[in-house]
């Protein structure tokens, strides 16, 4: 064998990492739009909706107000599954609001809806991407992945990995033992984990670390553009909701967290343990069963995040919003409105 070198080539930047967005806004999951839109190491092919905190309608209406408000211009965002493959809707009022994303007043969106179905975006974008190089980010109930993995099989060998929110191995907040995104669609979940794609699952015991305490939003605050305050007054409402219905203090901001393991995989501690989806327990329906004994099997495709970096984790999502400044696409009137004429 000849080695061959050539003295004038360097190692190769990785460029951004390319990802689609299946959420369902949601006060986090506008928070994981500016993030991604913002962070100049991901490039946001599409961002996808999903029945869950609240009607489809209403989390695409809120999905596009959050493009609109972060200025994000050719991403095709499309509408996917208005109910669970099986289960009746679920939806998070008690957390969101009657809206999903109660709080601030939402712009009229410039953005118009992609004609295509979520579940086929998903599809057309994965299958024209180099193999290898699309990364899923479910911040919602897994229903348009599952059916993306079953109408196009191809999709699983050619996705780099699915870093979902979503479940947890030893907390539940919708059931003593289940996730809401989970919970709402167990057979969507179960078909997501069970696929032999990587699975990380960034669940309660990582997001319940990422808690906007008052010096976090203090740092949003002092970004000081539309886009920030924007996301305070959301945190301003979760906060609220989450001390009501939840008791915290401060509210965690799950769906971000998903997005940050994609930027910098160092910022969230991760560990190799089986997962699946219990479908049939009468009290542990929609749990996320981990198995710890170690080790983990040669063909264990799922592993779970433990642990995050509260510091660096908000300081990238401050950054993220002090790129994005103040969107040109944002009419003084249109602003007035997203900030509640504040
Ligand atoms: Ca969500």
């Amino acid at each position: 064998m000849t080695w061959r070198f050539n003295v004038e080539s360097k190692p190769m930047k990785p460029g951004p990492k390319k990802i689609i967005l299946d959420c369902d806004p949601g006060h986090d999951d506008a928070v994981a739009i500016l993030l991604a839109h913002g962070n100049p190491d991901i490039e946001l092919l599409a961002v996808t909706t999903v029945v869950g905190n609240q009607t489809l309608e209403k989390v695409t209406k809120n999905a596009l107000a959050v493009g609109t408000i972060a200025g994000i211009t050719g991403v095709p965002f499309a509408a996917g599954c208005g109910r669970p493959l099986v289960r009746t809707i679920e939806t998070a009022p008690s957390i969101h609001g009657e809206t999903g994303m109660d709080g601030p007043a939402q712009p009229e969106s410039t953005i118009e809806l992609d004609r295509r179905h979520a579940v086929d975006l998903i599809i057309d974008t994965v299958m024209s991407h180099e193999p290898g190089t699309v990364t899923l980010v479910p911040t919602g109930g897994l229903t348009n992945i599952a059916l993306a993995a079953r109408k196009e099989p191809r999709i699983v060998e050619r996705v780099k990995e699915v870093v979902l929110m979503g479940g947890g191995y030893h907390v539940g907040n919708w059931s003593a033992v289940a996730e809401f995104n989970i919970i709402i669609d167990p057979e969507a979940a179960h078909i997501v984990f069970n696929e032999r794609w990587p699975v990380v699952m960034v669940g309660l015991d990582l997001t319940h670390q990422a808690l906007a305490t008052p010096d976090v939003v203090a740092k949003i605050a002092a970004v000081g553009t539309g886009p920030a305050k924007f996301v305070m007054e959301l945190m301003e409402f979760f906060t609220q909701t989450y001390k009501d219905a939840q008791g915290f203090d401060f509210p965690p901001v799950h769906d971000p967290c998903a997005v940050a393991y994609v930027i910098d995989p160092s910022i969230v501690t991760t560990r190799k343990v089986p997962v699946d989806i219990e479908l049939q327990g009468t009290l542990t329906l929609g749990m996320t069963v981990a198995d710890f004994r170690a080790p983990a099997p040669d063909d264990c495709t799922t592993s779970v995040a433990v642990d995050l970096d509260h510091a660096r984790f908000w300081g990238l999502v401050t950054d993220a919003l002090v790129r994005i400044g103040e969107p040109a696409v944002l009419e003084p009137a249109g602003l007035a409105a997203a900030t509640g004429g504040k």
